[in-house]
């Protein structure tokens, strides 16, 4: 069976690349999926992306990936700080999380410092802009092509 992975963008991801590039970067969200997709190709792996500026939809595709998924990658974007009904579904659904961010959460505003979803997540990688993503995909394929051997 082929390895298949969820990948969640949160809210205000959809803007990428048209507002703030100073922080967030001149790629697009397109333009991330694009480069998660060349790397699963080489990984063999498979991709179901999604992003929503919603809470409760991005709960829906995380409680929906029981069984569908191997893994998690996810940028909650805002909901990191603040969501523990996003932490409560990556938890129920008990498969490895690798939360990803952008910037450096750490170099910023002392509220960014809190993450939520760290403490179910098997790592977390952050600051280096859409770079994150692709180093996160890695590390949770390594992770479950380890944890299958
Ligand atoms: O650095 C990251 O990836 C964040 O998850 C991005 C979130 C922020 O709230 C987190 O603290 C760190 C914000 C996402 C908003 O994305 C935008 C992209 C372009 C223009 C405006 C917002």
């Amino acid at each position: 069976m082929t390895t298949k992975f969820m990948i969640l963008h949160g809210p205000n991801l959809n803007m990428l690349g048209k507002r703030e590039p100073a922080i967030y970067g001149g790629q697009t969200l397109e333009d991330v999926n694009t480069s998660l997709m060349e790397l699963a190709a080489e990984l063999g792996c498979k991709l179901s992306i999604f992003q929503s500026n919603s809470e409760g939809a991005l709960i829906d595709f995380i409680q929906s990936s029981a069984g569908e998924c191997q893994g998690i990658l996810i940028n909650p974007a805002a909901f990191t700080h603040t969501s523990i009904a996003i932490r409560d579904a990556l938890s129920a659904v008990g498969l490895p999380v690798v939360e990803v961010h952008l910037s450096n959460i750490h170099r910023r505003e002392s509220f960014r410092h809190i993450s939520m979803v760290a403490p179910v997540a098997i790592g977390q990688i952050c600051g280096f802009g859409g770079d994150s993503y692709l180093l996160g995909l890695r590390a949770l394929f390594n992770n479950v092509k380890n944890s299958l051997n």
